[in-house]
């Protein structure tokens, strides 16, 4: 397994491209938000500098608003779109109008652990941009308790089922023509249909058209689903945040209170009659109807759960490879498509190390014992057919090799 600890650091190396990483070559020529917090946990494994860089560089592009972008555009690429002339960030460098999971304050607590001296002299700079951007999803993103996406990317699972019944309601007739690029790096049935992009497309120009006005976007703004990826990451993100300001002695009692409104504003995801969390369309109050794998993110949140021990032990139970981004027994499965149910190894990650978090034991072996198995028989993929594991998007993929670099998937593959 050496040989694949050495093929994930490579994919590292290869995918920096000075301060920052791609997520791959070609498909993803930009920083991604919540794939930068992997690669610098990647990183952090081999070289703690260059982790704590890749945070530090994306922190150049928040805003004055606080908000953390999702798509840094360091320097133009023609090979992705929508791109910064398309976006028109109001950030201090040419971003996104919209952020993604807030993973930042867990993972540079986990790094911070690895070397303590070198880690509190970052996270002491860090820890005031961190407050902000939480604060930023609680007051622009937060009024209905949980958290809430604004556009599919946001939550960064793009064409989940999550998004459907909330998505009729956004009118793409002003939308014209415009060229994907994606399409171009790996086939279309693995990808989000025209449909879908028609839709991201008329998201991004009423927050465009609006001047990035959160207010007018949470009124007017054509979706706003609460979603448990943000929901359960923020909140996450927020126990993490506080850990760390009383390690620096800071007041962190702003944090525990947003403790307390995500534990209580979490539950109203949960739908009763599918006895799991779920998304909500916050326009009408339906819920989507969606087993995703982020539901299964509850207990990374500190968030227990029976039922959702029950859903996980009935996957193991299907024969599917664990976790589908959708459930493969509900209608909207689609085996290669994307977030309609291919496995993501870095969704795995975070739902294997709540459940060791919250003693799951046999669970959590299981899911990291199938991450190490899909990785090591398929190749750092982007994500993974469930049905028989064919790897799929795009490859030499960098979250992929963060995962297997820093949950040691080599001490456990074929084993
Ligand atoms: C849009 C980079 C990103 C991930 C997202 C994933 C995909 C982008 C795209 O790739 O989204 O943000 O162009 O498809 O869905 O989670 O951060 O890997």
């Amino acid at each position: 397994m050496e040989k694949l600890d050495q093929q994930a650091i490579d994919i590292l190396k290869d995918n920096d491209r000075g301060g920052y990483t791609v997520p791959t070559a070609g498909l993803y020529p930009y920083q991604w938000n919540w794939d930068s917090a992997f690669a610098a946990l990647g990183f952090s494994t081999f070289d703690l500098p260059r982790a704590w860089q890749e945070i530090e560089t994306l922190f150049t592009a928040q805003w004055d608003n606080g908000m953390v972008p999702h798509i840094v555009f360091h320097q133009p690429d023609e090979g992705y779109f929508p791109g910064p002339d398309v976006w028109q960030g109001k950030g201090p460098i040419a971003s996104s109008g919209i952020s993604q999971p807030p993973l930042i304050a867990t993972f540079a607590r986990k790094i911070y652990q690895r070397d303590t001296v070198l880690g509190e002299e970052k996270l002491r700079k860090l820890y005031p941009a961190l407050v902000k951007w939480h604060r930023w999803y609680m007051e622009c993103r937060g009024e209905s308790g949980a958290i809430a996406s604004t556009h599919p990317w946001e939550s960064g699972r793009d064409n989940a089922p999550d998004w459907d019944e909330a998505s009729e309601a956004i009118d793409t007739s002003a939308v014209g023509e415009y060229k994907r690029r994606d399409t171009s790096h790996v086939d279309a049935s693995m990808r989000p249909t025209k449909l879908d992009y028609d839709r991201y497309l008329a998201l991004l120009y009423f927050g465009r058209d609006s001047g990035w006005d959160e207010e007018e976007i949470a009124k007017n703004g054509p979706l706003r689903v609460a979603d448990p990826t943000l929901t359960f990451t923020l909140l996450r993100g927020h126990r993490d945040l506080a850990e760390i300001g009383k390690m620096l002695g800071e007041d962190v009692s702003e944090v525990e209170a947003w403790i307390t409104t995500l534990e209580q504003g979490c539950m109203q995801l949960w739908n009763e009659e599918m006895k799991a969390f779920d998304s909500v369309n916050l326009r009408n109050g339906k819920f989507a109807g969606s087993l995703s794998n982020a539901s299964f993110l509850c207990w990374f949140a500190g968030i227990e759960s029976p039922g959702m021990v029950e859903h996980l032990e009935r996957l193991l139970a299907s024969g599917h490879y664990i976790v589908p981004s959708y459930d493969p027994a509900g209608d909207k499965y689609d085996a290669m498509r994307y977030w309609r149910g291919p496995v993501w190894g870095f969704m795995n990650a975070l739902i294997g190390w709540g459940l060791e978090d919250q003693g799951h034991v046999v669970l959590a072996r299981a899911v990291r014992q199938q991450t190490a198995g899909l990785i090591s028989n398929f190749g750092f993929a982007e994500y993974f057919n469930a049905d028989d594991g064919t790897p799929a998007g795009g490859g030499h993929f960098t979250w992929t090799a963060s995962v297997w670099l820093s949950w040691s998937l080599s001490d456990i593959a074929g084993g």
